[in-house]
């Protein structure tokens, strides 16, 4: 079965996750895909891309797949991370990704929709950072990511209480630009795709990675990176990270050592 559908009409694409019964974690394989689908649309010079699951899902991506989060010791959130591989495809796509999302949004996953340049949600929806729930240390470029689009009290609230954002809230705080009903939030996301390819597509390619590069640019000096280096491997060699991923995957609350 194919984990990531990718459909092209005109010049837009639409790239759906497809693994509903794995409420589309983002496996290594479905990112795999997810790139790939990317791939086939930049090939096709498609002018914007829909990135979507299937209609009517409870769990839009549950994010990163814990089956596949590295034991201890090792960065669980790498540079050559999928997860940091399916963000960059987004980021590096040369035109418009508008975010159709229903349903539930889960710690990594919400860095991917933050990734895209327009997410729209149905009033279902929320998103949750969750690295606190599992004992990951998330990854500085990441947190740079978020915190370019959301306010500081806000992204601290949401990494300190894993709590899922709703709709109104997130739509509030910059993480989401549109709620449209489910009935309705097709139509208008495909009406402003279709706008958007009778525009400029090189004064619109421009704008997006001078909006991404500039956004971006926040100076980290050599020692603040080690020190933030050194403070993640504390924690991705910690008991507790270990233990986070255990206690999910045998469906249990996790027991926290600090250490
Ligand atoms: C692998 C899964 C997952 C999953 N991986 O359905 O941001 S960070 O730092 O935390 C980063 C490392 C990250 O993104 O970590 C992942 C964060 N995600 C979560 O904490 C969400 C974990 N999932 C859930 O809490 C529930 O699955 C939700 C609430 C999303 C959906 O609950 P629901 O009752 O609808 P199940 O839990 O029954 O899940 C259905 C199947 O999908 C698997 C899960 O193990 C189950 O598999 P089996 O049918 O084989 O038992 N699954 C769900 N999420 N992230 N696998």
């Amino acid at each position: 079965m194919r984990q990531v559908l990718v459909e092209i009409k005109g010049a837009i694409g639409t790239i759906t996750l497809n693994n509903d019964q794995k409420r589309n974690a983002l496996s290594r394989e479905l990112i795999s895909q997810f790139i790939e689908a990317f791939e086939l649309c930049k090939n096709n010079q498609t002018r914007v891309v829909v990135l979507r699951a299937n209609r009517g899902v409870k769990v839009w991506s549950a994010g990163h797949d814990i089956t596949e989060l590295t034991k201890t010791g090792y960065d669980p959130l790498g540079y050559g991370d999928p997860l940091e591989l399916a963000t960059r495809a987004v980021r590096e796509y040369p035109g418009p990704v508008l975010a159709l999302i229903e349903g539930t949004v889960w710690g990594g996953a919400c860095e991917l929709v933050l990734s895209c340049d327009i997410p729209m949600c149905t009033p279902e929806a929320t998103f949750a950072l969750t690295p606190a729930r599992l004992g990951v240390p998330y990854n500085p470029s990441g947190i740079l990511r978020i915190l370019s689009e959301v306010d500081t009290s806000v992204v601290k609230e949401m990494f300190f209480t894993a709590r899922p954002v709703p709709a109104e809230r997130a739509l509030d705080v910059g993480l989401i630009n549109h709620i449209l009903p489910s009935n309705e939030i097709e139509s208008f996301v495909y009406a402003m795709a279709e706008d958007i390819t009778h525009l400029s597509p090189l004064s619109i390619s421009i704008a997006k990675e001078q909006i991404r590069a500039i956004s971006g640019a926040r100076p980290l000096s050599p020692e603040a990176f080690e020190r933030i280096a050194s403070l993640r491997r504390k924690v991705f060699e910690s008991q507790d990270y270990q233990e986070g991923v255990t206690a999910f995957l045998e469906k249990r609350k996790p027991k926290w050592k600090g250490m």
